[in-house]
Protein backbone atom coordinates (compact mmCIF):
# COMPACT_ATOMS: atom_id res chain seq x y z
CA UNK A 1 0.00 0.00 0.00
CA UNK A 2 1.18 3.33 -0.79
CA UNK A 3 1.00 6.10 1.76
CA UNK A 4 0.86 9.30 0.26
CA UNK A 5 1.47 12.21 2.22
CA UNK A 6 0.50 15.79 0.88
CA UNK A 7 3.47 17.89 -0.28
CA UNK A 8 3.96 20.78 2.15
CA UNK A 9 4.97 23.86 0.89
CA UNK A 10 7.81 25.83 1.68
CA UNK A 11 8.13 28.08 4.46
CA UNK A 12 9.27 31.19 4.05
CA UNK A 13 9.73 34.64 5.32
CA UNK A 14 9.71 37.94 3.98
CA UNK A 15 11.20 41.06 5.62
CA UNK A 16 9.33 43.34 4.04
CA UNK A 17 9.48 47.44 4.17
CA UNK A 18 6.22 49.01 5.33
CA UNK A 19 6.31 51.63 2.17
CA UNK A 20 9.46 50.90 0.39
CA UNK A 21 8.86 49.97 -3.11
CA UNK A 22 11.38 47.93 -3.25
CA UNK A 23 9.42 45.18 -0.77
CA UNK A 24 6.70 46.20 -2.75
CA UNK A 25 7.82 44.73 -6.07
CA UNK A 26 8.57 41.51 -3.96
CA UNK A 27 5.23 41.34 -2.13
CA UNK A 28 3.59 41.37 -5.68
CA UNK A 29 5.58 38.12 -6.81
CA UNK A 30 4.86 36.95 -3.74
CA UNK A 31 0.81 37.02 -4.44
CA UNK A 32 0.95 36.65 -7.95
CA UNK A 33 1.97 33.18 -7.76
CA UNK A 34 0.30 32.32 -4.48
CA UNK A 35 3.60 31.27 -2.15
CA UNK A 36 2.42 30.72 0.93
CA UNK A 37 5.23 33.01 3.04
CA UNK A 38 5.10 34.94 5.87
CA UNK A 39 5.60 38.79 5.55
CA UNK A 40 7.37 40.81 8.19
CA UNK A 41 6.29 43.86 8.10
CA UNK A 42 9.48 46.12 9.17
CA UNK A 43 9.62 49.99 10.26
CA UNK A 44 12.91 50.82 8.75
CA UNK A 45 13.12 53.24 11.89
CA UNK A 46 12.78 49.92 13.98
CA UNK A 47 14.44 46.99 12.30
CA UNK A 48 14.13 43.52 14.06
CA UNK A 49 17.79 42.55 15.94
CA UNK A 50 17.39 39.16 13.22
CA UNK A 51 17.98 41.47 10.12
CA UNK A 52 21.60 42.46 10.31
CA UNK A 53 22.26 38.58 11.36
CA UNK A 54 20.32 37.72 8.09
CA UNK A 55 21.72 40.04 5.74
CA UNK A 56 24.75 42.06 6.02
CA UNK A 57 23.56 45.06 4.44
CA UNK A 58 20.62 45.07 7.05
CA UNK A 59 18.32 46.79 4.31
CA UNK A 60 14.83 45.40 3.20
CA UNK A 61 13.40 43.32 1.51
CA UNK A 62 15.31 40.10 3.13
CA UNK A 63 13.75 36.47 2.27
CA UNK A 64 14.74 33.12 4.36
CA UNK A 65 13.60 30.25 2.65
CA UNK A 66 14.41 27.36 5.11
CA UNK A 67 18.22 27.60 5.36
CA UNK A 68 18.50 30.60 2.81
CA UNK A 69 18.53 33.90 2.80
CA UNK A 70 18.01 36.01 0.28
CA UNK A 71 18.82 39.73 -0.07
CA UNK A 72 17.94 42.39 -3.10
CA UNK A 73 14.83 42.28 -4.62
CA UNK A 74 16.05 41.32 -8.16
CA UNK A 75 17.70 38.58 -6.79
CA UNK A 76 14.49 37.87 -4.51
CA UNK A 77 12.14 37.88 -7.24
CA UNK A 78 14.32 35.76 -9.86
CA UNK A 79 14.24 33.68 -7.42
CA UNK A 80 11.13 33.23 -6.40
CA UNK A 81 10.04 32.59 -9.94
CA UNK A 82 12.44 29.79 -10.21
CA UNK A 83 11.56 28.32 -7.30
CA UNK A 84 7.95 27.96 -7.92
CA UNK A 85 7.59 28.48 -11.94
CA UNK A 86 3.89 28.95 -11.91
CA UNK A 87 2.72 30.99 -13.25
CA UNK A 88 5.75 32.11 -15.14
CA UNK A 89 6.99 35.27 -14.53
CA UNK A 90 9.85 35.57 -17.23
CA UNK A 91 9.71 34.66 -20.83
CA UNK A 92 11.42 31.59 -21.90
CA UNK A 93 13.89 32.31 -24.64
CA UNK A 94 17.13 33.34 -24.07
CA UNK A 95 16.88 36.68 -25.70
CA UNK A 96 13.57 37.33 -24.55
CA UNK A 97 14.83 36.72 -21.24
CA UNK A 98 17.69 39.08 -21.52
CA UNK A 99 16.18 42.00 -22.77
CA UNK A 100 13.34 41.55 -19.56
CA UNK A 101 16.55 41.95 -17.41
CA UNK A 102 18.06 44.34 -19.58
CA UNK A 103 14.90 46.52 -19.06
CA UNK A 104 14.63 45.67 -14.95
CA UNK A 105 18.56 46.70 -14.87
CA UNK A 106 16.90 50.24 -16.41
CA UNK A 107 14.31 50.70 -14.57
CA UNK A 108 16.43 50.14 -11.24
CA UNK A 109 19.21 52.55 -12.68
CA UNK A 110 17.10 55.16 -14.11
CA UNK A 111 14.21 55.04 -12.26
CA UNK A 112 14.51 53.19 -8.79
CA UNK A 113 17.50 55.45 -8.22
CA UNK A 114 15.85 58.52 -8.34
CA UNK A 115 13.59 57.83 -5.30
CA UNK A 116 15.84 58.94 -2.87
CA UNK A 117 16.05 62.51 -4.53
CA UNK A 118 12.12 62.35 -5.27
CA UNK A 119 11.78 62.10 -1.07
CA UNK A 120 14.71 64.51 -0.18
CA UNK A 121 14.27 68.14 1.37
CA UNK A 122 16.57 69.07 -1.37
CA UNK A 123 14.01 71.19 -3.76
CA UNK A 124 16.94 71.28 -6.81
CA UNK A 125 16.94 67.42 -6.31
CA UNK A 126 13.73 66.68 -6.30
CA UNK A 127 12.44 68.56 -8.87
CA UNK A 128 15.13 66.88 -11.45
CA UNK A 129 14.61 63.68 -9.98
CA UNK A 130 10.41 64.51 -11.09
CA UNK A 131 11.40 65.52 -14.19
CA UNK A 132 13.37 62.58 -14.96
CA UNK A 133 10.82 60.17 -14.35
CA UNK A 134 7.88 62.14 -15.81
CA UNK A 135 9.69 62.51 -18.81
CA UNK A 136 10.94 58.75 -19.02
CA UNK A 137 7.52 57.14 -18.30
CA UNK A 138 6.14 59.52 -20.79
CA UNK A 139 8.55 58.00 -23.24
CA UNK A 140 7.50 54.43 -22.68
CA UNK A 141 4.02 54.96 -22.99
CA UNK A 142 3.62 54.52 -26.50
CA UNK A 143 4.55 50.80 -25.67
CA UNK A 144 1.52 50.04 -24.38
CA UNK A 145 -0.60 51.32 -27.15
CA UNK A 146 1.15 47.94 -28.78
CA UNK A 147 0.57 45.74 -26.30
CA UNK A 148 -0.78 45.13 -22.50
CA UNK A 149 2.82 44.73 -20.69
CA UNK A 150 6.21 46.33 -20.82
CA UNK A 151 7.36 43.54 -22.74
CA UNK A 152 4.52 41.34 -24.68
CA UNK A 153 1.75 39.79 -23.96
CA UNK A 154 2.04 38.45 -20.96
CA UNK A 155 2.45 39.95 -17.35
CA UNK A 156 6.03 39.36 -16.40
CA UNK A 157 8.59 40.19 -13.32
CA UNK A 158 9.16 43.89 -15.36
CA UNK A 159 5.53 44.48 -14.52
CA UNK A 160 5.85 43.82 -10.86
CA UNK A 161 8.95 46.24 -10.95
CA UNK A 162 7.15 49.08 -13.04
CA UNK A 163 4.04 48.81 -10.39
CA UNK A 164 5.38 50.31 -7.19
CA UNK A 165 6.74 53.63 -9.06
CA UNK A 166 3.44 54.05 -10.70
CA UNK A 167 1.28 53.53 -7.91
CA UNK A 168 3.03 56.24 -6.09
CA UNK A 169 3.06 58.98 -8.58
CA UNK A 170 0.95 61.11 -6.84
CA UNK A 171 2.66 60.70 -3.78
CA UNK A 172 5.99 61.85 -5.50
CA UNK A 173 4.02 64.69 -6.96
CA UNK A 174 4.37 63.46 -10.46
CA UNK A 175 1.54 64.58 -12.81
CA UNK A 176 2.13 63.09 -16.08
CA UNK A 177 0.99 64.44 -19.26
CA UNK A 178 -1.83 63.50 -21.50
CA UNK A 179 0.03 61.98 -24.15
CA UNK A 180 0.84 59.39 -21.23
CA UNK A 181 -2.56 57.76 -21.30
CA UNK A 182 -1.71 54.21 -22.37
CA UNK A 183 0.60 54.34 -19.71
CA UNK A 184 -2.12 55.36 -17.27
CA UNK A 185 -4.34 52.52 -18.82
CA UNK A 186 -1.66 49.70 -18.45
CA UNK A 187 -1.49 51.21 -14.36
CA UNK A 188 -4.92 50.62 -13.64
CA UNK A 189 -4.38 47.05 -15.42
CA UNK A 190 -1.85 46.54 -12.98
CA UNK A 191 -3.43 48.24 -9.78
CA UNK A 192 -7.22 45.97 -10.31
CA UNK A 193 -4.74 42.45 -10.42
CA UNK A 194 -5.60 40.65 -7.24
CA UNK A 195 -1.64 40.18 -6.42
CA UNK A 196 -1.24 44.13 -6.53
CA UNK A 197 -3.99 44.45 -4.43
CA UNK A 198 -2.94 41.50 -1.77
CA UNK A 199 0.88 43.36 -2.17
CA UNK A 200 -0.92 46.57 -0.45
CA UNK A 201 -2.34 45.76 2.07
CA UNK A 202 0.21 44.23 4.70
CA UNK A 203 -1.41 45.25 7.61
CA UNK A 204 -3.94 45.48 9.69
CA UNK A 205 -4.33 49.58 9.75
CA UNK A 206 -6.18 49.68 6.59
CA UNK A 207 -9.50 48.86 7.79
CA UNK A 208 -9.30 51.68 10.11
CA UNK A 209 -7.94 54.43 8.32
CA UNK A 210 -9.95 53.91 4.82
CA UNK A 211 -13.34 54.89 4.32
CA UNK A 212 -15.78 53.99 1.75
CA UNK A 213 -16.79 56.62 -1.57
CA UNK A 214 -18.96 56.69 -4.49
CA UNK A 215 -19.42 58.71 -6.97
CA UNK A 216 -22.01 57.87 -10.35
CA UNK A 217 -19.60 55.66 -11.65
CA UNK A 218 -18.29 53.37 -8.74
CA UNK A 219 -18.00 52.58 -5.35
CA UNK A 220 -14.34 52.58 -3.59
CA UNK A 221 -12.35 52.43 -0.64
CA UNK A 222 -10.59 55.60 -0.54
CA UNK A 223 -7.76 55.11 1.94
CA UNK A 224 -6.03 58.51 3.87
CA UNK A 225 -2.73 57.01 3.66
CA UNK A 226 -1.87 53.70 2.08
CA UNK A 227 0.09 51.68 3.98
CA UNK A 228 2.24 50.39 1.39
CA UNK A 229 3.74 54.02 0.32
CA UNK A 230 1.38 56.69 2.40
CA UNK A 231 0.15 58.25 -0.03
CA UNK A 232 -3.37 59.42 -1.04
CA UNK A 233 -4.92 57.40 -3.76
CA UNK A 234 -8.01 55.86 -4.40
CA UNK A 235 -7.88 51.90 -4.02
CA UNK A 236 -9.88 50.06 -6.76
CA UNK A 237 -11.24 47.77 -3.95
CA UNK A 238 -11.62 47.56 -0.42
CA UNK A 239 -8.71 46.42 1.52
CA UNK A 240 -8.33 42.88 3.47
CA UNK A 241 -9.51 43.03 6.55
CA UNK A 242 -6.48 42.02 8.26
CA UNK A 243 -2.66 40.29 7.35
N1 LIG B 1 19.48 46.48 -4.06
C1 LIG B 1 18.60 46.30 -2.93
C2 LIG B 1 18.46 47.62 -2.21
C3 LIG B 1 17.74 47.46 -0.92
C4 LIG B 1 17.47 48.79 -0.24
O1 LIG B 1 18.12 49.81 -0.49
N2 LIG B 1 16.48 48.77 0.64
C5 LIG B 1 16.05 49.95 1.30
C6 LIG B 1 14.56 50.06 1.15
S1 LIG B 1 14.11 51.01 -0.26
C7 LIG B 1 16.30 49.84 2.80
O2 LIG B 1 16.22 48.80 3.38
N3 LIG B 1 16.52 50.99 3.41
C8 LIG B 1 16.62 51.07 4.83
C9 LIG B 1 18.03 50.95 5.30
O3 LIG B 1 18.91 50.56 4.52
O4 LIG B 1 18.20 51.20 6.50
C10 LIG B 1 17.25 45.76 -3.45
O5 LIG B 1 16.96 45.85 -4.65
O6 LIG B 1 16.50 45.19 -2.66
Amino acid sequence: MTTLIAPRKPVMTLYSGMSDPLSHRTRIVLYEKDIECQVVEVDPAKKPRELADLNPYNDLPTMVDRDLVLYSSYIINEYLDERLPHPPLMPVDPVSRAKARLMLMRFDRDWYSLLPDLTSNDKRASTKARTALRDGLTVISPIFKEQPFVIGAEFSLVDCSLAPILWRLDHYGIDLPRQAKPLLDYAERLFARKSFRLSLYICSAPSTIGRWRTDSRRTWWWTRGCPACACRRVTPTPPAASC
